[in-house]
């Protein structure tokens, strides 16, 4: 491995990832849009090198893996995979969601295991980094049914963590009605009633502020990143995908700051309404998505705007993208599409939207480009704000979560800028980020030996 140019020390270490990992696309994309920004960083600090630190980090500490059978309501058997990545576990406890998605496997937790390190670290609080899920798809399923899975993936999941070893909590498919199911089944396993998961409900565990934290966190970030060009998000019109949880708090928090969201998406498509989401309308979006488990298309249809089968927002005019649904959801085409259209600020709801080519894009351009693991902190945060109140067994309010959440959020700002600032003035706020996240991850390895 070459320890003396950046680039080529990137060529070597993603040729030995690849080898390693061979046919994990997801994670090599992971792996390398850290390693790109980290390499010079490295070079000047070799003890990190002679330690083999990021050869460690890319290997993640345990992986699990296990057989999920369930019943449906007709009698019939399935068979799902469950996973659990233990990434990384030098600064606390693994801690990252579960996602229940048809098109998971090994690959996907392992790049978002990777991701969950570096986003856990920028937050201050201590927790290391974990992912999971199962390939099981909600989508279509009767309450019991996502019941029946979640106690049978619990079952076997319950063996592995634990509120000082590994808090699991939500990602894609999985929210407050999955934790429910999924913290009942722990707590009759273990007569134990514990911190193991956040994202819990108001009333036995949970925290206020969790289910708005990763949307508004997103939006506070990007208020950041204006405010360092003297502007903000009032009057800025918005384009965000997705329509899940993280979408539906970001079109809130956008709302409060004075901008216009002006679309939403699904698998399925996406609707635009140059109106705007109003308050009313965000509303209904909840009660469409959260109760009755309905299509975004029937927002259009209800409110006589336009819906576009199989398509993704970023061809619209907009200031601010707020990518809020899925990995690799904005090609590079479509960021040449969004710079084109005059859009200069990007802060990733999602984790790894961007591909390649567009994050590359949008760093070329020197537009404001915060990273996922930066600008979706603030969910993780205040789960780890919920472990704090697990553990004193009170419970903050509101106002008292949402500050801590926005100082947060600041100061990961704050870092990105200290670790991320060229010459120029530009912020390149994914070198910021992966720096700042790394080292405080990598002194902790360091001082606990060969771990
Ligand atoms: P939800 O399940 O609540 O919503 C996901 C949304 O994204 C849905 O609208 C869904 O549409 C859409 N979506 C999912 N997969 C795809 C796909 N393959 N193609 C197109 N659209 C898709 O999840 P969240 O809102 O919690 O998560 C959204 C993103 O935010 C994920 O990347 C997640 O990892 C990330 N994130 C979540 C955090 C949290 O606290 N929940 C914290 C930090 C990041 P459909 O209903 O049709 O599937
Ligand atoms: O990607 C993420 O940060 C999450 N899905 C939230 C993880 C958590 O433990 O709250």
């Amino acid at each position: 491995m070459n320890l003396r140019d950046p680039k080529q020390f990137t060529e070597d270490f993603m040729a030995y990832v690849k080898a390693k990992n061979p046919g994990e696309p997801e994670f090599h994309q992971a792996v390398l849009e850290v390693v790109e920004t980290l390499s010079e960083f490295l070079i000047k600090n070799p003890r990190f090198l002679q330690s083999k630190i990021l050869e460690r980090m890319v290997e993640p500490e345990r992986v699990i893996q296990f057989r999920v059978p369930w019943m449906d309501d007709g009698g019939n058997i399935h068979i799902n995979r469950g996973y659990r990545v233990e990434m990384n576990s030098a600064i606390g406890p693994y801690k990252g969601g579960l996602r229940f998605h048809p098109t998971v496997n090994l690959n996907i937790f392992k790049f978002l295991g990777f991701e969950q390190v570096l986003k856990n670290s920028l937050t201050s609080l201590p927790m290391g980094g974990g992912k999971g899920g199962s390939d099981f798809d909600p989508k279509g399923k009767s309450d019991n049914e996502v019941m029946r899975f979640c106690q049978s993936f619990m079952t076997e999941l319950s063996r592995h963590i634990g509120p000082d070893t590994d808090i699991p909590a939500g990602d894609i498919g999985v929210g407050g009605r999955e934790i429910g199911y999924m913290f009942g089944q722990y707590k009759r396993l273990r007569n134990e009633f514990s911190g193991v998961l956040t994202g819990k409900g108001i009333g036995w565990g949970g925290s206020l502020i969790r289910p708005e934290a990763t949307g508004y966190g997103t939006v506070y970030f990007a208020e950041e990143m204006l405010n360092t060009r003297g502007d903000s998000m009032k009057g800025k019109t918005v384009t965000i995908s997705g329509s899940g949880n993280v979408a539906q708090f970001a079109v809130e928090k956008v709302l409060d700051l004075g901008g216009k969201p002006v679309s939403l998406s699904d698998s399925s498509g996406f609707i635009y309404d140059p109106d705007g989401i109003d308050r009313e309308k965000l509303e209904y979006i909840k009660l469409l998505k959260n109760v009755y488990r309905g299509r975004i298309r029937e927002y259009a249809e209800k409110y006589d705007v336009s819906y576009f089968e199989k398509k993704r927002p970023w061809g619209i005019k907009c200031d601010v993208a707020l990518p809020c649904a899925t990995q690799n959801e904005i090609s590079g085409e479509e960021a040449e599409t969004l710079l084109n259209n005059g859009c200069f600020v990007v802060a990733e709801g999602a984790n790894m939207p961007s591909t390649y080519e567009a994050e590359h894009k949008f760093l070329n351009a020197r537009i404001l480009y915060a990273p996922g693991k930066a600008a979706n902190a603030g969910g993780v945060a205040v789960s780890g704000l919920e472990m704090s109140q697990n553990s004193i067994r009170l419970s903050w309010t509101r106002e008292e979560v949402d500050e801590k959440l926005k100082s947060i959020m600041t100061n990961i700002h704050s870092m990105c800028v200290k670790h991320g600032k060229e010459s120029s003035g530009f912020v390149n706020y994914v070198k910021g980020a992966n720096i700042a996240g790394f080292v405080k991850v990598a002194n902790a390895m360091m001082a606990q030996g060969l771990v």
